[in-house]
């Protein structure tokens, strides 16, 4: 039986009388080679191999075990690669036992494998041996080490964990994908864009708003393909292409679009409420932005309501501002503010209810109105994908993945979004 074989069956119904045994090791054990595979696995936790001798004489050779509570012999180096992975260890007791076993294996003409302990001298006085029996019990050596059979087996689960995780789309689905899909034709003005990203369906939507047309290409960033690199080299979506031009940072990209003046405008004439505008960007993108991450992020349940009612305030004071009737923040057409600010209203259903509880605005609320008109609007729907597409790509953050984003790295660090 292969390894994979012992840990996939069933433990066999002997295994604790077979466990006992080659713990005590009482006189001679003699193993076929299929019993050495199927109970050494689960007792090597024990044993701790020092050396292996070819015999001259013949088709056999002999491993010394020590005991695993003897500790390492003095003078063992620690292992100084920095390229190995470092366990957590913490310096054991030295010689907790002495004894030591030797497993003389015969490879012809079949494979036994005869366990025996190592011979000591008889005390001058008659007395036992040191080291003839362990001077502590099965359960104490199953506390200091797992054996390999419940090692492999927790290797096993964490690999099945790691490919049932969920994890960012590389294509849009729904509404989203047919946009995508009508402007898979080469342009002059490139959209570099990732179905999931908010920052990239800022200006995505901006672009649906102005009637521009663009070509979309979806990149994954966090692959870093050359073409996304090219033009902007921290790596990140969105990221426009405009003749050899090219640039990114979504709200540079919203201000570089309004300033084509093509299409519906997004930012009025007036000078102050132009300024008012910006403000309330600022407002999105240094508050109600990173407070929706460390909401996200989260890992300790009794934190979670803090950072809810952190939301909950950061969102309230844009609504406090906005048109009194509206349904958009400045009235009955879409601007900045909005475009703004979408995409993470949107992601308050898709994303923060499944995964964090968030309690959705009464629908007659003035954000539940402006939610509800964000969501009806054409050049939104254009841009969103299905609801499965936002619950699977932001699993990574709701776990709080290690590595999942820059994003998520400055949030874990405190330090101000990329
Ligand atoms: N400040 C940037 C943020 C863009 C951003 O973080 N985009 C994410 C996708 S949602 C990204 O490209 N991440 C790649 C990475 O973390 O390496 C903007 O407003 O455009």
């Amino acid at each position: 039986m292969s390894l994979e074989q012992v840990v996939a069956a069933q433990p066999p119904a002997d295994l604790e009388e077979w466990r006992r045994r080659l713990f005590m090791v009482e006189g001679t054990i003699v193993m076929s080679e299929d019993d050495w595979n199927t109970y050494w696995p689960y007792i090597d936790n024990v044993w701790s191999h020092r050396s292996t001798q070819k015999s001259k004489k013949g088709p056999f050779v002999t491993h010394y075990y020590d005991c695993r509570l003897k500790g390492r012999p003095p003078g063992t180096p620690v292992n100084q690669d920095p390229n190995k992975k470092k366990r957590k260890r913490t310096a054991r007791e030295r010689d907790l036992c002495e004894m030591k076993i030797k497993i003389i294996e015969a490879t012809a003409p079949i494979r036994t494998f005869t366990i025996e302990k190592v011979k000591r001298e008889i005390g001058v006085n008659g007395e036992e041996p040191a080291g003839e029996y362990h001077r502590h019990t099965l359960e104490e050596s199953d506390r200091i080490k797992r054996n390999t059979v419940q090692r492999q087996a927790l290797k096993l689960e964490k690999e099945i964990k790691r490919v049932q995780q969920k994890t960012y789309h590389k294509k849009a689905s729904g509404l989203a994908l047919q946009t995508v899909k009508r402007h898979s034709k080469p342009n002059d003005l490139k959209l570099f864009s990732s179905c999931f990203c908010p920052f990239a369906q800022r200006v995505w939507i901006a672009l649906e708003v102005k009637g521009i047309n663009y070509q979309y290409i979806e990149v994954d960033p966090y692959k870093k393909p050359a073409n996304l690199l090219e033009i902007n080299p921290r790596g990140l979506v969105p990221a426009i292409k405009h003749g050899d031009w090219g640039c990114y940072e979504s709200t540079v990209l919203l201000e570089y679009l309004e300033d084509l003046g093509v299409g519906q405008p997004l930012l009025v004439q007036h000078p102050q409420v132009r300024a008012n505008s910006r403000l309330w960007c600022d407002h999105i993108n240094r508050h109600i932005v990173p407070t929706f991450y460390r909401y996200l992020q989260e890992q300790d349940p009794e934190k979670i309501p803090e950072h809810a009612e952190e939301l909950r305030v950061e969102i309230d004071k844009l609504v406090n501002v906005a048109d009194a009737v509206g349904p958009f923040f400045m009235g009955p057409y879409i601007t900045l503010v909005d475009v703004s600010v979408a995409p993470w209203f949107l992601r308050l259903r898709r994303v923060l209810q499944p995964y964090r509880g968030w309690l959705p605005a009464d629908v007659n609320s003035r954000l539940g109105m402006w939610i509800a008109a964000l969501e009806a609007s054409e050049a939104i729907k254009n841009t969103t994908s299905d609801d499965a597409l936002y619950v699977d790509s932001y699993e990574r953050y709701a776990e709080n993945r290690p590595d999942t984003s820059q994003l998520a790295n400055a949030i874990n660090s405190g330090r101000g979004l990329p």
